[in-house]
């Protein structure tokens, strides 16, 4: 052989390698294992990279574990904010958040939530969430999906507690489901501030953010417009009373409603690790998040895309 006709071979055999081995990854990847993480909810999805434009079929299998499982975790997801963005678009519109100082400034779909100082100050939105609630539910558009990339965590402290409403509203009486089927909820970003006001980290909102977000009515019991499954929907991060009802009269019901829907057999506590990605639906799920850990010394930096949802129903 020449040595000519040995650079060609050496070069068709890498190639042929290295089209191989797209193939298989994309064989692989067309293949995502589910694996529950809890009775109550969350799977976790193995052999995807979401470096790669996976194949629609991938896609189609997470949503499908997504509607299931309510939350999907994949782990070792070392990904740029623009992959993160990109695999968050196979979902649906991005939403770009009403606080626009936290955003990335050249990628605004991307909403930073940090307690890490960069040049002496803060490169996100810190310590918030430390109530139940779903994103972005003061909208009359409220969110499908949130997506978190977790970029540092504190070795210990600083979970994320999810709370299946399915669960919760499956777990009620019939009465007080015919109850609630009936009933509607106004919800106001102004209590969500007044809840992050009251733990300590939020500034106050301004008058522009709060204009941009008027109260809103949604049914106290959603269906979910995927499986036509039913959720309570009447979480205490931005709920204020029922639709015809005072807010005196509305308390006592949404206690209860508060009370039970994080009962322990309903949740699933996330621990997170560095480059964890976690996709939880908003329709489903509500979320708190931990803040036990020390915010001066124990850095946590997170990436966070919100996929916009529709009208609840
Ligand atoms: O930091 C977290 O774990 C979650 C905070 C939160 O509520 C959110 O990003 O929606
Ligand atoms: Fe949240």
């Amino acid at each position: 052989m020449t040595i000519t006709e040995s650079v060609e071979k050496s070069r068709k055999t890498l190639g042929g390698a290295s089209s191989r081995k797209r193939d298989e990854r994309a064989a692989k990847s067309a293949k995502p294992e589910i694996r529950r993480v809890s009775p109550a909810l969350g799977a976790e999805v193995l052999n995807v990279d979401l470096r790669e434009d996976l194949p629609d079929e991938t896609i189609a299998e997470m949503r499908k574990a997504l509607n299931e499982n309510c939350l999907l975790l994949i782990r070792d997801q070392d990904i740029t904010p623009e992959q993160h963005v990109a695999f968050s678009r196979r979902f649906g519109e991005l939403e770009i958040h009403v606080l626009t100082e936290y955003l990335l400034p050249d990628l605004p779909e991307v909403l930073v939530l940090s307690n890490v100082k960069k040049n002496g100050k803060i490169m996100g939105r810190a310590g918030v969430g430390e109530y139940w609630h779903s994103d972005l539910q003061y909208l009359a558009k409220p969110s499908l999906g949130s997506i978190m990339h977790a970029i540092e965590v504190p070795e210990i402290g600083g979970d994320t507690m999810f709370a299946n409403q399915f669960a919760a509203y499956e777990a009620l009486s019939d009465g007080m489901r015919d109850l609630l089927d009936g009933l509607e909820v106004v919800h106001h970003f102004a209590k969500a501030r007044y809840n992050s006001v009251q733990v300590g980290y939020a500034r106050p909102y301004s008058d522009e953010e709060l204009k941009k977000t008027p109260p809103v009515t949604h049914p106290a019991v959603r269906t979910h417009p995927e499986t036509g499954r039913k959720a309570l929907y009447a979480s205490p991060g931005c709920a204020l009373n029922f639709v015809g009802m005072t807010e005196e009269e509305s308390r006592p019901l949404l206690e209860f409603l508060y009370r039970h829907a994080i009962n322990p057999r309903f949740l699933y506590r996330h621990k997170w690790r560095a480059n964890d990605i976690v996709f939880w639906d908003n329709r489903s799920l509500m979320h708190y998040a931990v803040q036990d850990y020390d915010h001066a010394s124990d850095r946590r930096h997170m990436h966070r895309t919100t996929v916009s949802g529709d009208e609840p129903y």
